[in-house]
């Protein structure tokens, strides 16, 4: 994880979507099947605070709708697929997650919609901080006038 930039919450005005990224989580496969392994700080860049998944969600059916001002996070379909739509007021990107051996990092200040999920899918959520409702911005018009869009 060298070379990463340290985001905090001041710098999370002006972070790009260009800075969430798959990361190819260790995997140990043998004849039995396979073992995807994240430990914090090594194969993520943060310190996991809280774990939570997303199951049950309808075919197609879509969630998030928000930013959050100091959370990072790391999300993996460990079954299904869902596609993340990322925002960060210039620039979207739109990522599949079909694989369980992928985790999608996202830092502060990104705008995220979960769209498209697939029959069973089950979205592990990885999270640097404890819930915390202050910690969202859940309107996407004072979302972009943070942003300054
Ligand atoms: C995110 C995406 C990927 C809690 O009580 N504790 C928790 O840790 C969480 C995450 C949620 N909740 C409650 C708050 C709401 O009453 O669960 C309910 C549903 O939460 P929300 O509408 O925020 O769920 P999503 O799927 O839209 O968003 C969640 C996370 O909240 C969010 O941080 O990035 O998943």
């Amino acid at each position: 994880m060298e070379g990463q930039r340290t985001i905090t919450a001041a710098a999370a005005g002006d972070v790009s979507v260009d800075e969430c990224r798959l990361i190819r989580l260790r995997t140990v496969d043998d004849p039995r099947g396979s073992l995807t392994i994240v430990e914090a700080d090594l194969d993520i860049p943060f310190a996991i605070e809280r774990v939570y998944h997303l199951h049950g969600v309808p075919v197609g059916g879509s969630r998030g709708g928000h930013a959050h001002h100091r959370l990072e996070q790391v999300l993996v379909a460990v079954a299904g697929a869902l596609d993340v739509v990322l925002d960060d007021g210039a620039s979207r990107r739109r990522v599949r997650l079909d694989d369980p051996r992928n985790g999608l990092y996202i830092p502060p200040g990104i705008w995220r919609e979960m769209e498209s999920f697939s029959e069973g899918t089950v979205c592990l959520a990885l999270a640097s901080m404890p819930y915390d409702p202050a910690d969202y911005e859940r309107d996407y018009d004072d979302f972009l006038a943070r942003r300054g869009s």
